[in-house]
């Protein structure tokens, strides 16, 4: 039996971003899916922990894929895509245990995904290099599963290091790890799951990717990365639709946030991390229309409570918002959340501290 751990993640800024070819700074949290991968006598079966029904399927390509629950669609892709490759994938069973809250932004499908691919990697001697694990990664994501997503989430969950974010290069996707550890400031990274129900998810995020894309297309561009900020103003003025213009501004001021975010972490100034967070989550409000009330009021509530900087975190419309606070602050800072849900009628918020984890490994 061939066993891997792959992590979820937080995206400490850099939102919507990487599918512009942009820059992005996520971390590897501690939570994640453990991949057990064993040979067996027939078939292709897949079980999870977190449901009680085994999934066993003929083995088959893309284009033959049995109708399975989704969930069993981030598994079997790996092995629908490598029979596709030509791999003569021998007959296995696939388990996996995840802890990553689902639904919360926090990339529990990554996590899946990059422990089966790093589990079936080492199991079938398949010889993948950092580039072929994450390329097969977003390939069931995108490919198979049909999720449009850009790649960020895979990446962080592959590479991601302890005590440090990971600084990537969108375009390249190349990563350089830089140091994160918010305690040498007396700060703590505070999770709020804000157990929104999410909204209309899959299809927000898809049109906000095909706005991006089309402003690219009419500014001229391969993509709204290259449309620096100083051009940002010649290229609104260029563009009509309002939308658009707003997708826009979003994409090229996140990236010159993320950029300042690395400078400040590797200057040792971790508190100037505090408003570009905060500049970050306004972008997302005003600008990309991708927050709920509950994310906004988790933001207003965390920074009336003393912390320096708050967003939302992942793709939108639900999940968490992330905020930097001084850690005599945290507990004080968790109960004006949960103060000010219970004010507005809102469910109860579920609130964590996070550190930045290792990435995928093979255990024992
Ligand atoms: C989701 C996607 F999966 C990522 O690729 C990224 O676009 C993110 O939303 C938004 O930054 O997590």
């Amino acid at each position: 039996m061939t066993r891997s751990f792959a992590p979820g993640r937080i995206n400490l800024i850099g939102e919507h971003t990487d599918y512009n070819d942009g820059f992005v700074l996520p971390m590897a949290l501690v939570h994640g899916c453990t991949a057990s991968v064993e040979d067996a006598s027939s078939g292709w079966t897949v079980a999870s922990a977190q449901t009680s029904d085994d999934v066993v399927v003929e083995p088959a390509g893309l284009a033959g894929r049995a109708d399975v629950p989704e969930w069993a669609t981030y598994v079997l892709g790996a092995l629908w895509l490598l029979h596709d490759d030509g791999v003569d994938v021998p007959a296995l069973r696939i388990s996996v245990d995840s802890d990553v809250p689902t639904g919360a932004g926090l990339s529990s499908s990554a996590a899946l995904v990059c422990s089966v691919v790093s589990a079936l990697d080492a199991h079938l001697g398949l010889g993948l290099d950092a580039a072929g694990l994450l390329e097969l990664s977003r390939r069931v994501e995108n490919d198979a599963v049909g999720a449009p997503t850009g790649g960020m989430d895979q990446l962080v969950s592959l590479r991601g290091e302890a005590g440090h974010a990971l600084f990537c290069d969108m375009r390249d996707l190349t990563s350089q790890p830089v140091p994160f550890d918010p305690s040498v400031a007396g700060l703590t990274l505070l999770v709020v799951d804000t157990r929104a129900p999410h909204r209309l998810v899959d299809g927000e995020y898809a049109a906000r990717r095909r706005g991006c894309e089309e402003a690219a297309r009419l500014l001229g561009v391969d993509a709204l990365r290259d449309v620096t900020a100083d051009d940002l103003d010649t290229a609104l003025a260029r563009l009509d639709d309002e939308e658009l213009q707003r997708y826009t501004r979003h994409v090229v001021t996140e990236d010159a946030r993320v950029l300042a975010a690395v400078e400040v972490l590797r200057a040792g100034r971790l508190a100037e991390l505090g408003p570009l967070f905060t500049a970050s989550h306004a972008s997302m409000r005003d600008d990309f229309r991708i927050t709920v009330p509950e994310v906004d009021a988790a933001v207003e509530s965390l920074l009336a409570a003393g912390a320096v900087g708050a967003r939302m975190t992942g793709g939108g419309f639900g999940g968490c918002v992330i905020a930097l606070v001084p850690a005599d602050a945290v507990d004080a800072a968790g109960e004006a959340v949960r103060a000010a849900f219970a004010d507005a009628g809102f469910g109860e918020p579920a609130v964590f501290t996070a550190t930045a984890e290792a990435g995928a490994r093979l255990l024992d």
